[in-house]
């Protein structure tokens, strides 16, 4: 699968690009990551990228030519087609769902704002689709690019070994068991006994309990999806009962007078 991606500040990939998972997807071949800086594509002596906003206001706004320049060139690069995204807060919430969708795709071109964003007009004539990683403002929207890189890359076929996905699949909606590793004791701090039991059953039992109330505790938004998903079995719902929590009612489907 390709990236590419279209910043006024290629530097900042190089570290979480070009290490550990995403370093030996690249050299494998599985995925290629092009970065490409935008103000290659200003024609002016300054090389101009930005621009003050007509109407007035603070900040600046990226300009309308090197930015369209730029996204056209980009995707003549290589005939595999591919849409091509804007991250910026006013997007669609990123999830796991648009992750495995974007993973199926054989390109992306990834457009990151910086200052107050882009022209709208590049918006309106070029951007396939906007995705948001969050509600919280950001100085640009190079990090986003890099999530998103990061959470379909590993989706890539190779990228990882597959047992961690097919695991991952299964647990939709629900978080992680707590994880432990060596010493047995550490700063009088013990593992859990029946994780060092050896008995199987018992160990899967347990770990599934400590999602089911790690999920109730922290994410009840989760656990109420994962029952409305119809992944919650029969031990996990009287387990949840015994803790005081019900699945709560679909919304839509009876009057609520
Ligand atoms: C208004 C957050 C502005 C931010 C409201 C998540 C944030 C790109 C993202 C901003 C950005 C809120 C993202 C804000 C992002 C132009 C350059 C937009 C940076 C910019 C809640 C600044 N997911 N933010 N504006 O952060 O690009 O993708």
């Amino acid at each position: 699968m390709r990236f590419d991606i279209l910043t006024l500040f290629p530097a900042m990939f190089q570290g979480p690009l070009t290490e550990s998972i995403l370093k030996r997807a690249q050299q494998a071949g599985k995925i290629a990551i092009h970065l490409h800086d935008i103000r290659q594509w200003a024609t002016d002596r300054h090389r101009t990228a930005d621009d003050t906003p007509y109407g007035g206001g603070a900040g600046m706004v990226m300009k309308a030519e090197p930015l369209a320049a730029a996204i056209r060139a980009v995707r003549a690069a290589d005939e595999q087609a591919g849409p091509t995204i804007l991250l910026t807060p006013d997007g669609e919430l990123f999830n796991q769902s648009i992750a495995r969708e974007l993973a199926a795709l054989p390109r992306l071109i990834l457009v990151c704002g910086h200052y107050e964003g882009i022209d709208e007009r590049v918006r309106a004539t070029l951007i396939d689709r906007e995705l948001s990683i969050g509600d919280y403002v950001l100085t640009g929207g190079e990090l986003a690019a890099m999530v998103v890189v990061d959470a379909v890359a590993r989706l890539v076929p190779g990228v990882i070994d597959s047992e961690s996905i097919v695991e991952e699949s299964h647990s939709d909606f629900l978080l992680e068991y707590p994880h432990y590793t060596r010493p047995a004791v550490w700063e009088g701090l013990s593992v859990p006994p029946v994780l060092l039991s050896g008995h199987h059953g018992e160990i899967a039992r347990w770990r599934r309990a400590e999602r089911l109330r790690r999920t109730l505790a922290r994410r009840p938004d989760l656990l109420a999806r994962a029952a409305a998903a119809g992944v919650l079995t029969k031990a996990d719902l009287a387990l949840l009962a015994g803790w005081g929590w019900q699945p709560p009612h679909l919304g839509g489907e009876e009057d609520t007078d």
